[in-house]
């Protein structure tokens, strides 16, 4: 594989144009192009890329219904005031959903389906774990390259589900509503870990206070400001050891001086959404001076890369006929007993290895 702009073909040279000429559809083809990785298209994606990153990307998860999508509208609405232009992509774990009703159904929204200043795209995650689809963080890429200030990222949390946001955004806004239950369930699905701020939204309705409480707690605790009032248990200081374990993989420890806000909101109002704006504004202050954020950019290409390189390596080994034919053979030994699917696996990556020497 050999990635360069001067391999872009006819057609995309001239999608690649329109794309710098900020033409909308031209970002719809792109898009396409990536998702359905036609020919060419890591060469489109090495090109446009190359300039450097500038969005500020801002994941929003929680349950289902908990009022994600009126947030990212009402926070989309704040930024258009303040002029500037908003991708916004929506992330369903079953279907992708129209650009009408991934906003709700609230009259004063569609007028953000029309604003040319929006883009939305929705996408179906097609069973792929981590709560993103397989080309989400590319989709986001071509947005920032295509030169949105900022990316509004939603995703439906189920269970473990939302882990892959982290790596796909700069500030993680983790909502819940009264009734997703209390702050046990939250630290249990691992909300604690990849929140940068909890927002309790649908405050009109009744527990809004009790569940912020509850969070604003397990936060104190986790974040071990109970822990470093205590002298150090049987001479084992867990703060230290927490901080010793952090590496370059880890998720962040969230310390380091962010305090987690932890706002209450109502999406249909607009109650709140200034804090909100607010907390998200502080945040960023926050990744760029305690340098997190050279660090989360970094976490993100090493994801990238070998995202890059699992796929190229798995498309490599499937289209090899030495492999196809090998598989052949091993599929006849596993039936008549000389073989597993052991065995038959060591002989296609030796064949595969031996046959790319390049690749060793
Ligand atoms: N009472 C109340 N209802 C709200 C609030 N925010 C959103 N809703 C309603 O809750 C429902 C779900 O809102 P959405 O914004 O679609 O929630 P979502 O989290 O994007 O939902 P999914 O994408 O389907 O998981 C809609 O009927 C909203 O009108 C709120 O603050 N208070
Ligand atoms: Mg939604």
């Amino acid at each position: 594989m050999h990635v360069s702009e001067n391999r872009l073909s006819v057609t995309h040279t001239r999608l690649l144009d329109q794309f710098r000429g900020g033409k909308p559809l031209a970002l719809a083809r792109a898009i396409s192009l990536v998702e359905n990785q036609r020919e060419g298209f890591q060469d489109f994606l090495h090109t446009v890329l190359a300039t450097g990153s500038r969005t500020r990307r801002i994941g929003f998860t929680g349950p289902p219904g908990a009022g994600k999508s009126s947030l990212v509208a009402e926070l989309a609405r704040a930024y258009r005031q303040a002029d500037e232009h908003v991708g916004i992509v929506a992330v369903d774990p079953t279907s992708p959903y129209s650009g009408g009703a991934l906003l709700g159904d609230r009259i004063r929204m569609n007028e953000l389906a029309t604003d040319p200043g929006i883009f939305i795209r929705s996408m179906a995650t097609r069973g792929s774990l981590g709560g993103l689809a397989a080309t989400t963080k590319e989709v986001i890429d071509l947005m920032d390259a295509f030169g949105f200030e900022r990316v509004l990222v939603e995703t439906v949390g189920v269970g473990q589900t939302e882990l892959e946001i982290t790596a796909a955004a700069d500030t993680v806004v983790v909502v819940l509503v009264p009734e997703s239950g209390d702050a046990i369930q939250a630290m249990k699905a691992g909300l604690m870990e990849i929140a940068d701020v909890f927002v309790i939204n649908k405050a009109d309705r009744p527990g809004a206070d009790r569940l912020l409480r509850e969070i604003r707690q397990a936060i104190h605790l986790r974040t071990g400001h109970a822990l470093s009032d205590v002298p150090a248990h049987h001479g084992v200081d867990l703060s230290r050891m927490m901080k010793k374990e952090a590496t370059e993989d880890a998720p962040a420890p969230h310390e380091g001086g962010w305090q987690i806000p932890v706002l209450k909101t109502t999406a249909q109002t607009g109650e709140g959404v200034p804090e909100l704006l607010a907390a998200i504004v502080d945040h960023r202050t926050w990744l760029e001076e305690s340098g997190e954020l050279v660090r989360r950019r970094r976490l993100r290409a090493r994801g990238r890369v070998s995202d890059v390189v699992d796929r190229e390596l798995h498309r490599l080994a499937w289209a090899s006929p030495e492999v196809q034919d090998r598989m052949a053979r091993g599929l006849d030994d596993i039936q008549e007993g000389r073989g597993t699917p052991y065995s038959v696996a060591d002989t296609i990556l030796r064949a595969l290895l031996k046959d790319r020497g390049p690749l060793r």
